[in-house]
This record gives C-alpha cells, structure tokens and sequence, in this order.
C-alpha cells in the first residue's frame, strides 16, 4: 500500500506537477498529493452517478450560494482510509505531511455557518450514501484575508484559486446560457393558450466545475458542482479592430464579474444588482442541469418529485422557484397547474436567521429590470396565494399584507422569504428554538395558512473534521475507551460518561488538551507575538464579528477582570487567556470598532506587569476554517452568548463542546438543545431569557437601569470611553459605548452582570481541577447527537423522502 502510494505521488509529481522530486516545493507535494488522492475517489465518483441513474434512485440537489470547505487534502486522505499510508509513504520520500497539508490554501467560499454548514452537509450526504449534488457559483476570490494593522481590521483579497485547485474537473460539455433582462413576448396559441417567450437582453455561459465530496470510508462520493461565469463572446472584434482593447473585453469584465467575488457579509444582505445576478447565474445553471439530467433518464418532467429533492440554503437561491416556474411553463409547455405542483412537491427551504435586517428583499425596479419574466411569475403566484390566503382567513385583511410575496410598504420589494416559502413544502429552522421563533414572529401567519409546513431540523457537524481530523489525541481515547468502532458510531461515545470519575482517564483527557493547547500557544506566538502559557484556562470566542453575538459584553468582562486584578492582585485568580477570533463585514463599522477594542484591550492588559500570567488578550487575525481546526481542540471555555432569540443555532458551539470545552452561554439557538444533553451541571447558563428580551423590547426598556443598578458596570463603561484603553485617542470608543447607554439593542448592560457572575463560576470550578475535567467529559460523551449524520438523516426521512439507513 505505502509502495502503491509512493509511486502514484512520484508519477503525479514528475507527469502532472511536471517537477523532479529533488526539486520539488511543499505546495508541489501538495499538487501531487492530492492529484493521486482524487485519482482514488474518481472511480466511486462515477460509479455512483452511474448506479444512482440506473437505480432510479431519488437525487438531492443542495442549493446554496456559499460552501465553507477550508483544506481538503486530510479530509479526504482519511475518508478514503488512506491518511496513513500517504504520511508514510511521504516519509518515505522524506517529506513531512504537516507541511505539504498546510501548503492547500483553504477553499474559503462562504462567509460562516451558513457556508460551513453546507460544506458538513455534503460530507454527511456521502457518508450516508445519499445521492446528492451541491451547486453553487465557483468565486475566484472567497472570503477576504483579514490583517489586522495597529488593532484595526484591513481587508486583502484572497487567492486561493490564482494556481488553479488540483481537486476540481472543468465539465466542457455542461455550459447553459443564461439570460438577463430583455423583455417579455406574449402570444396566444391555436389553441387559444397564452404564452410568454422571455427574450434576454444579455446572456452568459455558465461553465461547471466538480470536486468530488468524499463520504466517510469511500462509501459514496458526490459532486459539488460550481459554475463559473463566462462571456459568450469573449472579445468584441469591431471595437479591437478600432484600437479599443478595453472596450473590446468590456463584455467579458460584465460577465465575468458574476462569479469574481464572494459577498463578504452574512446576517445583512448587500442589496446590490450583481448579488441578484449571482444568484439567478447559479440557480438557472443549476436547474437547466437538473431538468436535463432528469429529462435523459426518465424522459417526462411530471415525475421530478419523486426523482429529485431541491434544498434551497437560506434565501439566497429563492429565485429557483420562479426559474422552475418559468422552466416548466415557457420551456416546456406545461399548464401552470402542473407546474406548479411539481414545483411545490420539489422544493423546500431552510431559513438560517430572522433578524429582520437580514431577510432579502429586492426593489421590484431592479428585480423588473434584471429579471422581467420572472416578475410577471411572481405577480401571478401571488396573486393565487393571497386569494387562497383571503378564503381561508376573510376576516384579516391585516394578515394578506404580512404573507404578500410583494412587500407594498415604503417602496414596492419582492420578499425572498415569503417566495421559498410559498413554493416548497416544507421549511425548516435550525434549532427547536429558532424553528418555534419562525412560527411565532416572522412566519406566523404563513404558518397559520400552511400549519404543516413548518419544522425542525437541528443543526449537526461532521465528527470526522471536527473530531477525527482536528483532534486526533482525544480520538485515540474515544476509541480505546468506547470500542474502535466509535468512528462509525458516534452514539457509543455515551460510554464515556461511565468514566468521567475515573483519574487515569482524567489525566489523559486533560495531557491531550494540553498538547493541543501547546500548539496553539506556538500559533500566537507566531501570529501575534503574544506568549501565553499553556496551563492557564483558554476561553474562546471564535465566530463572525456581530453586534448580536455580543463579543462587547465579553470584551467588557475582560476589562471588569482586569480591573478587579488590579485592585486585587493577590486574590486567588485563575489564570486566564481570552482568546477572540473573527471577521467583520468591511462595512461594518461597530464590528470593526469591537476588532480595535479586543486589540486595544490586549495591548494595556499584556503589557501590564501588574496582572502577570493572570489574564492575556488575544485577538488572532484571519479567522478561517484552518485557524478554527487549531483553536477548538484547544479550547477550555466556550463563549456563546448571543443575545437570546437571536442566533438560529450556532454551529461553533457543537464543535467546541464535542471537544471538551465547557460552554458558557445564553439560552440560545443550540445552546438550549447542548444544554439538555450534557446537562444543567455541566454548562454555565447566565442572561435573559427569550421571553425576557422581547417583553424588555416591547416596554421598551433601556439600559439605564442596569447601568445605574450595578457600579461595577458603569465603572467598565466609562473606563472604555473614557479612553482608558485608548490613551492614543481617548474619544475612539465613545460612539459605541454610547450605543448601549441610549438602546442597547442586544441588552449587553442586562446581561452584564450575570455573565460576570457566570464567569466567577467558571473560576471556581477551574480551580477545583477534577469536577472540571469530569463536566469536560461529560460534555464529550453526550454530543453523538449534533453529529450532521443525524441531521441528513432527518432531511432524508423528513423532507427529501430518500430512503437512508443510519
Ligand atoms: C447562520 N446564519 C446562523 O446565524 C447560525 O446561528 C447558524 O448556526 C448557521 O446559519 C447555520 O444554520 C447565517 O449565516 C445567515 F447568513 F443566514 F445569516
């Protein structure tokens, strides 16, 4: 096997790579690795397609504009059983496999859970043997690099496909036109029908990309399909002719510019004309793909329902319903009717977030513009929506405006959500929460005309990343402790807790984080310059910069603590080393002032003698899917402390818990659900429930109140924007400490002093050492359940009607 390995990596290295080994960098390794590695899946790959086709098997189609890959080398070497072979067979070859694997730059195509979750779906899919394609858009450019310069967050565009990807097959013959603008021909048939003909005032190739998604042991291996945007004609001769290069190619730059960039924020929609044309780019390739496919294998388009199963990932491919509308009607000559029950059977939606800044909306002029026969499908699904809305519930006119797909407050917009979810049949939310908060707020009236359509669906992470891969250490236990096949089955993890008691366990429970938390001190080192000793409890904040997820009341604890030392400085503390990590959407300017105030916070309180090794800040620069593979098996303490009723689930949370942290948390999205299986001892619950923040919100009750009732609290707040921190420019945080004084909206001046009274009881089980490393463990041996199998599993039964065995 390790000859077999050595020989493939040898022969990519000189015929493909085109290199003399003697010669070779760590990124050509890596080329030649992963180039013998994808050799390995190619085979399964086309296997499947072929088996799935004629099986007449039921095809998942998972449509999402992001897919937060990150390195792709170790997850499918250990997917395909062939981790260790390689490694040997590179040692062999006196390479080191730690430095070829970080040589893969990470496929960063999303912007955070939502684009991680997809990417640990397409891995579940393939373990569970389910035939399922992703589709989405091919970005030269995913999401920014983030340098942080004198504690402030600057943007750099990021490169990971300026060498191309070696685990990508350019599909030549799978390229669809799609089309923009234009107008709308109508014309009635002999038969007295109807019809519109859409005659696009401009058309681009869509040109498809396919990595192959690895299961678990090789079982299945499924296409991520990307499309990639391509002019039609790629230079305008006339005009170059004329001596006008830029005019020539202006074209080409308009097309290509679809699939340039990844829209670098998440939880506010950027609102823009060529974010509409993304996702109509992708989601018109993707279902002409679809629809062909079906057409050649069973021939008539009625029986799609029962063939396929389209997943809309949030919003952001919601234009599929009225593509497939248009599709059906136009393309193909089916009456509306049948189009439409075969749209609706076809469909489903999963809402990821219901911050009401967040949900899309289009100005009905650019939606006019951009898409006008889509418009005029809209209208129509519309207009047979609310009459149906209307008979069932007469007496509400109030209840047609709130459910109209078509948003007639202040400028006419067309409503995304209220599109996906009146052609799918079924939606689902991502936590019991937040799926109870969907039928209780945003879709409450939806909910009421279509009572069944609504359910739950909890969020889950791929073990074999998030636990195999990253945290090899306590793997090697589980498997002693819990029966080898427990990278299999996560349910036997549960044996764990039979041994939480026992000290031989805990003390090799507790080496492990140590190890782990040795290489991640190196990491701050290097990134930061910070030294931080590995003994000290690491507590961890590591997720997308938001207001919501109130990384402010966290960087207040930490200047309250600071404060106490200092006053207090032989008092029996905890060592403790913050650690924050996370990007914020370039124009964001509050996130970005919590970027400069965690770096602020950092420089006073690490160059302080006064607090020694008590407590260290670290804000570590471009937080990405590598990065998060290096601080969560590392990590002690959990920080999750959204503000309730506002994360829909949370994903970080899982994979922190499953790796021994403890949580610290609101009663939250997934928090609630981690809460009731590892149990009320085992995590530090603190903060407003939902049902307190909204009955605050509706009273409109501010923070005067909890400022005035808690000194230590008004102390923290003017320190801040006094410029106790910011001596350079002591007004800097004014503005954003003046935002909690006046609305506070994410009640941060409520929750204060519980979380530091929550954080007081992290100390004092830290201290006590075993109970610690016990609710460690019990952590651990009760998260089987946040497994993404068991959540694919739920689709499949749930949703998809695809049969799975797990
Ligand atoms: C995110 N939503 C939510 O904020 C997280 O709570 C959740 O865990 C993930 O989705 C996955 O479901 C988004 O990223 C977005 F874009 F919808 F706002």
């Amino acid at each position: 096997m390790v000859s077999e390995a050595k020989s493939a990596i040898i022969s990519k290295m000189t015929l493909s790579v085109g290199k003399d080994p003697a010669f070779a960098t760590d990124y050509d390794w890596f080329l030649a690795c992963a180039l013998a590695a994808r050799d390995r899946a190619t085979l399964r790959f086309l296997e499947g397609k072929r088996v799935t086709a004629s099986d007449g098997k039921k095809r998942v189609y998972y449509l999402s504009l992001e897919f937060l890959i990150g390195r792709q080398l170790t997850d499918v070497l250990s997917n395909l059983s062939l981790l260790d072979v390689f490694r040997a067979a590179l040692e062999d070859l006196g390479v080191d496999y730690e430095r070829v694997r970080s040589a893969e730059p990470d496929a960063a195509l999303g912007n955070g859970g939502l684009g991680r979750l997809a990417a640990c779906f397409m891995e579940s899919m393939a373990t569970l043997g389910i035939p399922a394609y992703g589709y989405g858009i091919r970005y030269d450019h995913g999401l920014f690099r983030q340098v942080i310069y004198d504690g402030w967050q600057e943007e750099y565009p990021e490169d990971w496909l300026s060498f191309g990807t070696p685990w990508e097959f350019l599909r030549t013959d799978v390229v669809f036109n799609v089309g923009f603008g234009g107008s709308v021909e109508t014309y009635v048939t002999p038969a007295g029908i109807t019809r519109y003909t859409w005659h696009p005032g401009e058309v681009v190739h869509a040109v498809s990309y396919d990595t192959p998604m690895v299961g678990w042991r090789g079982r299945s291996v499924n296409p991520l399909r990307l499309w990639s945007a391509r002019a039609v004609d790629p230079l305008r001769l006339e005009l170059f002719n004329r001596g006008d290069f830029a005019g020539a190619s202006s074209d080409q730059a308009r097309a290509e510019a679809i699939s340039k960039f990844l829209y670098p924020s998440d939880e506010t929609p950027s609102g823009q004309e060529l974010r509409l044309r993304q996702e109509y780019f992708f989601v018109s390739a993707s279902l002409q793909d679809l629809l062909s496919r079906h057409r050649r294998i069973y021939g008539d388009l009625h029986s799609l329902p029962e063939r396929a199963a389209i997943q809309l990932n949030d919003t952001h491919p919601a234009v599929a319903i009225a593509e497939m509308m248009r599709l059906l009607l136009d393309e193909h000559g089916l009456p509306w009717n049948e189009a439409w029950a075969i749209t609706s059977a076809t469909f489903s939606y999963t809402n990821h977030t219901l911050l009401p800044e967040a949900l899309e909306t289009w100005p009905l002029a650019v939606f006019e513009r951009l898409l006008p026969r889509h418009l005029q499908i809209i209208y129509f699904i519309n207009n047979l929506h609310l009459e149906a809305a209307k008979k069932a519930f007469p007496e509400e006119p109030e209840l047609l405006r709130s459910v109209s797909i078509i948003d007639e407050r202040d400028g006419r917009k067309v409503r995304m959500g209220q599109l996906a979810f009146v052609g799918s049949h079924a939606i689902n939310g991502v936590s019991a929460l937040h799926t109870d908060l969907m039928r209780k707020t945003t879709f409450r009236d939806l909910n009421r005309i279509y009572p069944d359509r609504i359910q739950n669906k909890t969020n889950g992470i791929t073990f074999r990343r998030w636990l195999h891969q990253s945290n090899p250490g306590l793997t090697a236990i589980l498997k002693e402790v819990c029966g080898a096949e427990v990278v299999d089955n996560p349910e036997v993890i549960e044996r764990l807790a039979a041994h939480a008691g026992d000290s031989a366990l805990q003390d090799r429970i507790r080496a492990v984080k140590l190890a782990n938390k040795t290489a991640l001190a190196k990491v701050i080192a290097e990134r930061t310059g910070v030294r931080v000793d590995p003994a000290a409890l690491f507590d961890v904040q590591i997720k997308r910069m938001h207001e919501y997820k109130r990384q402010l009341l966290n960087l207040l604890e930490t200047a309250a603590l600071y404060d106490a030392i200092r006053a207090n400085p032989d008092a029996d503390w905890t060592p403790r080393v913050k650690i924050m990590a996370g990007k914020a959407a370039a124009s964001y300017v509050n996130a970005k002032f919590i970027i400069k105030l965690a770096n602020d916070i950092a420089q006073v309180v690490n160059n302080d003698p006064a607090v020694r090794d008590l407590l260290k800040v670290v804000f570590l620069p471009n937080y990405n899917v590598s990065l998060a593979e290096v601080i969560i098996p590392a990590a002690d303490l959990s920080e999750q402390i959204s503000t309730a009723g506002m994360e829909a689930s949370g994903t970080g949370n899982m994979k922190l818990a499953l790796n021994g942290a403890l949580t610290i948390g609101t009663l939250d999205g997934a928090n609630i659900e981690i809460r009731d299986n590892v149990g009320n001892d085992n995590i530090f619950i603190f903060g407003l429930t939902t049902d307190e923040v909204s009955y605050r919100r509706e009273r409109g009750i501010t923070a005067g109140q909890a400022i005035a009732a808690s000194p230590m609290l008004a102390g923290v707040l003017n320190a801040v924007s006094g410029g106790r921190f910011s001596p350079d420019d002591p007004g800097r945080f004014v503005q954003l400490i003046d935002g909690l004084r006046g609305a506070d909206r994410y009640m941060v001046t409520d929750d204060f002093d519980s979380y530091y009274a929550a954080q007081r009881r992290v100390d004092a089980c830290w201290n006590s050492g075993e109970p610690w490393t016990r609710s460690a463990i019990i952590n651990i041996a009760n998260m089987a359940w946040f497994s993404s199998d068991r959540t694919i599993a739920e689709y499949a039964r749930e949703i998809w009607n695809v049969p799975v065995d797990l």
